[in-house]
Order: structure tokens, then C-alpha cells, then sequence
């Protein structure tokens, strides 16, 4: 498959890089050179294949992109919200499943066992998952319990210095893949925890998922767990109840907020550089009314959600963030990327539905993106419920 030279600039229509430190600036350029160079060239190969690019978890690593939030002393970076924002952004212009493989790690597996986990845990596991040397998944999610994980099935049942972990997880990022999972399962009294599985743990098993249509370059797959013996010494101690995988959910949102913005500043300097080179009726079609529509109001809702990130990590740096701010974020990026992608991928005529371009790869994995980690609706319904003080979930 040819692919064309990434040449990616990102819109900055409202001189919104003034925002950001030194710091932050370095931060991107970094994670950006890294995806001309190792990402761009590769990714569209991969997802036509459906295969996961193994080797980029070490480069990950190296990159510094896995718990940039976690303290230096447990191998994290140290950073700030913006800076892990950026991370996202620059991933998923990428592709978002390269980003759904750093978010899983930092915020669904790292941020769980910083936060939650003994001092044994975080010496154990937290410096190998940053370094990429281990690979993690976060099991939350059951066949019959997607939006509502209230109502799962996993349990775990007391057996002396263990437990006997029993269910299965469906749709978990990197769970082929990984070497550990954070498996959040009820107790005998009904309550939810959160227990590290070690992959080789007897009756414990990943199978793939086939078939997606979107995320091809990112693996998923189940968690089985047939009477799996995990000691207690696993059990995250300092966290009950679903405001534990809530609580990760929250940091992975934020990411997923700027990592969506990603891809649709992709789509949009893709659909602008084409409809600069692409002559109809002997002009560039850039120059036609019709496509400036378009591409004037994906530059617009760019520069929206820019704003509306940017402030979101503001307060997630200075711990005011609440999860119905974070939950407007992820809900607006998804959708104005979904939509920019479908826009551009039109700009971009037959010529939008091939892998030469990177335009309907994005389209394809913003359905899941606009899925996963809550769906569109669930965000809109906690909004509602944050603004009128009714839940219309139940
Ligand atoms: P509810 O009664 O509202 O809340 C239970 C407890 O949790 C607290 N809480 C939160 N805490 C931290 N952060 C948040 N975002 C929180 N939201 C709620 C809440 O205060 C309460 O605490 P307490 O102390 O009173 O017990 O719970 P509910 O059962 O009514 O559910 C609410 C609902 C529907 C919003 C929630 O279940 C939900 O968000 N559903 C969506 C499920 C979801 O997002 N699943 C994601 C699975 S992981 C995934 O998709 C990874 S993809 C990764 C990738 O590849 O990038
Ligand atoms: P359902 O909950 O069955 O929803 C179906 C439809 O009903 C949706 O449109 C939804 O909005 C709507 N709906 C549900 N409840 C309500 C309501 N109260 N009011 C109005 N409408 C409602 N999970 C993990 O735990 N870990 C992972 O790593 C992970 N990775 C994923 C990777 C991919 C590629 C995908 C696709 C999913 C992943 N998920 C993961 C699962 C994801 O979080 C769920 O798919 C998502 O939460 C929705 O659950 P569901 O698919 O069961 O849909």
C-alpha cells in the first residue's frame, strides 16, 4: 500500500499554542516526530491486516507516553494534564487505536494501581507498565453489562490467602496482548473490587476478537476467568465500589477528548491539503463554495473543542475537573470528529475511500471511539442529570 508523506500541521486558527508552556510544545513535537516516523508509515498496513503492531509498546514506552501523570519515582513523567492531553492528540492523529494502547495503560492500568493499589503493587508492576516491558488491559465491561457495569457478573469469592475469580469480559483493549489485567469483579457482599490477573494465572484466558470494522491496528479481545486463583495479595486494598473504575474512567475520558480532537485535525488538514491540489472543472475543488462550507466549519468546531480541552485540562491540573465536565469533552470531541472524518472522506471523493489517505481509517475507528468508555448517549445523560438534577438512566 503507498502511503503519502505525513506532512501534518496542526490548526491553530486561534493562536491557541500562546496556551501552551515550553514544556507542552516539547511534549508534542516529540510524540509528533514519533508518529511521522514509526506510526504514518506503518499503521494503514496493520489495519488492513487487523493485526496490532506489537513492537510499538516498547516504543511507547521510550516515548514516555504511558502514566505521564504517574510520579517519576513509580516511572510515570511527572506531567501535567495538558501535557498528557497532547500525548493523546498526537497518538490518535496517528490513529486512535495507538492511542486506545496508551490510554488503556496509563489511565485504565497505571492510574488504578497508583491510586488504588499497595505499596507492593506500585513497586510490582507500575515501573515495568510504564517502560512498555509489560503490557496491561482493564476489564470492566461483560457481555451482558456495557453501559450499566453496576450490574456485573464477575465475582470473586473468598478462599483463605486467595480468591476464586469467576466471569468473563467482553471488548478489552490489548487483552490479547497483555500480561496483566485489572479486572474489576464482585465480592461475596455484592461490592465491586478491583484485582490484578497475571496472564499464565491457571483458567485465566484471552481470546481475540474477530471481525471489527474499526480499531483494526488495535487489539481486543475477552478476559475468561474458570475458577482462577489469584492471591490476595493482588486485591486492590484501597478502593470499593464502582467509583473505582469510574474513577479511571474519568482520567481516560479526559485523554479520550483530546486524542478524538487528534484524529479530526488529521481528517481536516488531510481534506484541506486535497482540496488544494485537486483540480475539477479546471479549478482546485478548494476553490468551490460548497467544499469551503465544509471545510470552514470543520476548522470551526476544531477550534471549539481546542478551547474546551484546553480548559478541561486547566482544571484536571488544579483537581476541579468534575466527571460531567469530562464526560461534555469526550461527547463533543467524538462528535465533531465522527463528523469531520465523514466530511473530509466526501472532500475527498473516491479517492476517501482507499487506505492512501489516512481519512476513512479514522472515520472507521471513531465508531468506536464514539462508543467505548461510555457512549454518546451515557455522556449526554449525565450531562442532563448534572444540569437538572433527574437521572434518566433508570
Ligand atoms: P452511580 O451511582 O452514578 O455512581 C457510582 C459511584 O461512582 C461515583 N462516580 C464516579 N466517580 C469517579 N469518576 C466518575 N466519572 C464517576 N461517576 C460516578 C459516584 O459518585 C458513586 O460514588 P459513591 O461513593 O456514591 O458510591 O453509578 P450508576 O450505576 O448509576 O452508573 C452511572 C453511569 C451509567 C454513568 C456509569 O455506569 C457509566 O459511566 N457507564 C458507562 C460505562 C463505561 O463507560 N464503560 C467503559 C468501559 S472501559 C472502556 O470502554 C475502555 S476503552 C479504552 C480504549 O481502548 O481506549
Ligand atoms: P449497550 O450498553 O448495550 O448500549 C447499546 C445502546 O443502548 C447504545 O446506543 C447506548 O447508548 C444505549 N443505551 C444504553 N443504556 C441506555 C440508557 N440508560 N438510556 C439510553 N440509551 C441507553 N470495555 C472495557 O471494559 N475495557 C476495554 O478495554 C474496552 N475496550 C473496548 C474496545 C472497543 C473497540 C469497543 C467497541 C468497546 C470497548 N469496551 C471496553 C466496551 C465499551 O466500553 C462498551 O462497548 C460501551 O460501554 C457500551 O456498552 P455496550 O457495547 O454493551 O452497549
Amino acid at each position: 500500500m503507498a502511503v503519502r508523506a505525513d506532512l501534518f500541521e496542526s490548526p491553530d486558527h486561534y493562536q491557541l499554542d500562546e496556551l501552551l508552556s515550553e514544556e507542552h510544545l516539547m511534549v508534542r513535537t516529540a510524540v509528533r516526530d514519533y508518529v511521522k516516523k514509526e506510526i504514518s508509515p506503518i499503521i494503514e498496513d496493520y489495519a488492513q491486516r487487523a493485526e496490532f503492531p506489537q513492537q510499538i509498546v516498547k516504543q511507547l514506552g521510550d516515548l514516555g507516553v504511558f502514566g505521564p501523570t504517574v510520579p517519576v519515582e513509580y516511572g510515570g513523567g511527572g506531567l501535567d494534564y495538558i501535557s498528557y492531553g497532547i500525548m493523546m492528540q498526537e497518538l490518535e492523529r496517528g490513529d486512535s487505536g495507538v492511542r486506545s494502547t496508551a490510554s488503556v495503560q496509563g489511565s485504565l492500568v497505571m492510574f488504578p494501581i497508583y491510586a488504588y493499589g499497595s505499596e507492593a503493587q506500585k513497586k510490582k508492576y507500575l515501573p515495568k507498565l510504564a517502560s512498555g516491558e509489560y503490557l496491561g488491559c482493564f476489564g470492566l465491561t461483560e457481555p451482558d453489562h456495557g453501559s450499566n457495569p453496576s450490574g456485573m457478573l464477575t465475582n470473586i469469592k473468598d478462599a483463605g490467602d486467595h480468591v476464586i475469580l469467576n466471569g468473563s469480559k467482553m471488548w478489552i483493549s490489548n487483552a490479547p496482548f497483555a500480561d496483566i489485567a485489572v479486572v474489576w469483579a464482585k465480592n461475596e457482599e455484592g461490592k465491586i473490587q478491583g484485582v490484578i490477573v497475571e496472564r499464565g494465572m491457571e483458567g485465566f484466558t484471552t481470546p481475540t476478537t474477530h471481525g471489527k470494522w474499526s480499531l483494526r491496528a488495535s487489539a481486543t479481545g475477552e478476559l475468561v476467568f474458570d475458577n482462577v486463583k489469584v492471591p490476595k495479595e493482588n486485591i486492590l486494598p484501597n478502593v470499593i465500589g464502582l467509583k473505582g473504575p469510574l474513577g479511571c474512567l474519568s482520567k481516560a475520558r479526559y485523554g479520550i477528548a483530546w486524542g478524538a480532537l487528534g484524529a479530526a485535525m488529521d481528517c481536516y488538514d488531510t481534506a484541506l491539503r486535497y482540496s488544494k491540489e485537486r483540480i475539477q472543472f479546471d479549478k482546485p475543488i478548494g476553490a468551490f463554495q460548497l467544499q469551503q462550507k465544509k471545510l470552514a466549519e470543520m476548522v470551526t468546531e476544531i477550534t471549539k473543542a481546542q478551547l474546551m480541552v484546553w480548559r478541561l485540562g486547566v482544571l484536571m491540573n488544579e483537581g476541579r475537573a468534575t466527571p460531567a465536565q469530562i464526560s461534555m469533552a469526550k461527547r463533543n470531541s467524538c462528535e465533531i470528529a465522527t463528523n469531520i472524518a465523514r466530511s473530509a472522506r466526501q472532500i475527498l471523493g473516491g479517492m476517501g475511500i482507499t487506505g492512501e489517505y489516512s481519512v476513512m481509517r479514522h472515520m472507521m475507528n471513531l465508531e468506536s471511539v464514539i462508543t467505548y468508555e461510555g457512549t454518546h448517549d451515557i455522556h449526554l445523560l449525565i450531562t442532563g442529570m448534572e444540569i437538572t438534577g433527574f437521572n434518566a438512566f433508570k
